[in-house]
């Protein structure tokens, strides 16, 4: 069973000033109106994704008089964010009975042949976007209260009478965003799949994008930031709403754990609050998010506010080092104080060694910006130690790649992070990278997260042919899955992997997945 490392006990302080920093940066959300655009029939077909056929066109709606058992599928053209507005009505005899339906949502269409009492995993089944429904008079306008994250609705007629039948007159969906795809420019290039890619990534981070960078809008719909590094790097690369991730970054350091420490995601409803998750790569990000921020924007005020706070977590990361200057792992729940990806018994240290120097060689930048020649050149000396330590002990001679842990472990994560935290040049870094995929080592990589890491690296080592194939292979292959926006998780030998128990609560709209974007306009 998977599970995160949590601080129960957590005291938490919070900085006023940067709160209303943060507030006034909110956005003010976007609104589409959108409608159905056919009338679908989803069916499985013995495949691990169902087929999707067209029935009907959505004028004929209000055609389809529903009784008992009857069911009706709208496909939304393309996925949703938004509030769901139902016209009902009956046809018939009076009204003698309750109108009793279910509505289900569905971000893909796999979901809609999922069946949500089969569900046996270890986080809420409440995320299962899943309604039922008593109606006692109709004709009705019902405003659902929740927002949804869907392409497909269904509408399950569970009971009438025998009487009279249930007419669905409309359906409307006040999609929302901060953002609007309309305003990017699409990418140069005559590669249809690359085209492809580059839209679908950018639809994924528009519906991501709401009064924070949401990590997915069906589920965990929080700020994550490990996502939102991703998400700003895309974000500049396309719509450069520069508000939102100065916003986001406010918000984690307006709140932190009595130590300091920055937590992995927070919660703005029912009112700001950060979680008591941890995880050690996480609360480094907060260093280069804002290196991002500054090179961006110039933003020098907000530099300068928020660098104790990136400096803070390099500090506190920093007592997990032992004698030898290796990183070990914390709390009470094994192989969670790091999240670097889903991959089940990946051993974290090497890599978490290499996110560290990532992380510390920003915050040394930030000082040296600042004028904090002291504490940048502590920093330098550290990053050397903290990079010899990997050099010298983590690398392995014989096999030509990077090991973790005690067993030694090799993995795609340890030489990808090591690649990008410039504890090997370019050269060097080339052949490990075109070693490891020789390799194809067992602990692979099962997120799009992990998967935008091994691109990146492949990038840094001038390995553009391989790195746009991969884009092809890994994303290309959730779109030859009919993907709209890309997943949480996607393991292209196993289409049904989830780190949940079942994949009907994975997220297919999921933050960390949207980064082709920035990795196409980077490197075109
Ligand atoms: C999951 C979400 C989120 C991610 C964390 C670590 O809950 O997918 O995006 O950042 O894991």
């Amino acid at each position: 069973m998977a599970m995160v490392s949590i601080d129960l006990d957590m005291n938490r302080v919070t900085n006023e000033r940067f709160l209303e920093k943060a507030n006034s940066c909110a956005p003010k959300l976007k609104e589409f109106i959108v409608h159905p655009v056919s009338v679908v029939d989803i069916r499985k077909n013995g495949r691990d994704y169902p087929d999707v056929s067209v029935l009907d066109v959505p004028e004929n709606i209000p055609n389809y008089h529903m009784k008992k058992g009857d069911k009706l599928c709208l496909d939304f053209g393309d996925h949703q964010v938004g509030y769901v507005t139902l016209k009902l009505a009956a046809v018939g005899s009076p009204q003698d009975a309750p109108a009793y339906f279910r509505l289900k949502f569905g971000e893909i269409a796999k979901e809609m042949v999922e069946c949500s009492e089969d569900y046996d995993g270890w986080i809420s089944r409440g995320w299962i976007q899943e309604e039922y429904i008593h109606v006692d008079v109709l004709p009705t306008t019902l405003e659902l209260p929740r927002r949804y994250a869907f392409r497909y609705l269904e509408i399950e007629t569970i009971d009438t009478s025998l009487k009279w039948q249930l007419v669905v007159e409309d359906v409307e969906c006040r999609s929302v965003s901060s953002v609007d795809a309309a305003d990017v420019k699409p990418l140069e290039t005559e590669d249809e799949m690359l085209q492809k890619i580059d839209q679908v990534s950018i639809r994924t981070l528009q519906n991501c994008m709401q009064s924070v960078f949401e990590d997915g809008p069906k589920r965990d719909r929080r700020l994550w930031i490990g996502d939102l590094r991703l998400q700003a790097l895309a974000n500049y690369a396309t719509f450069q709403n520069y508000d939102l991730v100065k916003r986001c970054l406010y918000l984690f350091a307006a709140q932190t754990r009595e130590d300091g420490r920055v937590s992995a995601c927070l919660f703005t409803e029912p009112q700001f609050i950060v979680d008591d998750t941890f995880f050690a790569d996480y609360s480094l990000f907060f260093a280069p998010i804002l290196m991002d921020y500054y090179e961006e924007t110039g933003d020098i005020e907000t530099l300068r506010d928020l660098a104790p706070c990136a400096f803070r977590q390099i500090e506190l990361i920093s007592q997990l080092f032992n004698e030898k200057e290796l990183i070990e792992g914390e709390g009470s729940v094994p192989n969670m104080w790091c999240f670097i990806d889903w991959t089940e018994g990946l051993d974290k240290q090497a890599a978490a060694q290499a996110v560290y120097i990532y992380c510390e060689r920003r915050a040394r930048r930030i000082a040296e910006i600042l004028g904090e020649a002291e504490k940048a050149e502590e920093m330098r000396l550290d990053i050397a130690k903290k990079t010899d330590a990997a050099r010298n002990l983590l690398w392995d001679e014989e096999q030509g790649l990077f090991v973790s842990g005690e067993d030694r472990q090799i993995s795609y994560a340890s030489q990808v992070w090591m690649v990008l935290a410039e504890v090997v040049d370019p050269g060097k870094g080339g052949e490990i990278m075109d070693h490891v995929i020789a390799m194809d080592p067992e602990k692979g990589m099962v997120s799009p997260y992990m998967n935008h890491h091994f691109v990146e690296a492949l990038l840094m080592c001038g390995r553009k042919e391989k790195a746009l194939e991969h884009l092809k292979y890994y994303w290309g292959g959730m779109i030859k899955l009919g993907a709209d926006t890309f997943w949480e998780l996607y393991n292209p030998e196993n289409p049904a992997e989830s780190p949940y128990g079942s994949s009907i609560v994975n997220s297919y709209c999921h933050a960390w997945s949207c980064t082709p974007t920035y990795l196409l306009r980077k490197s075109m």
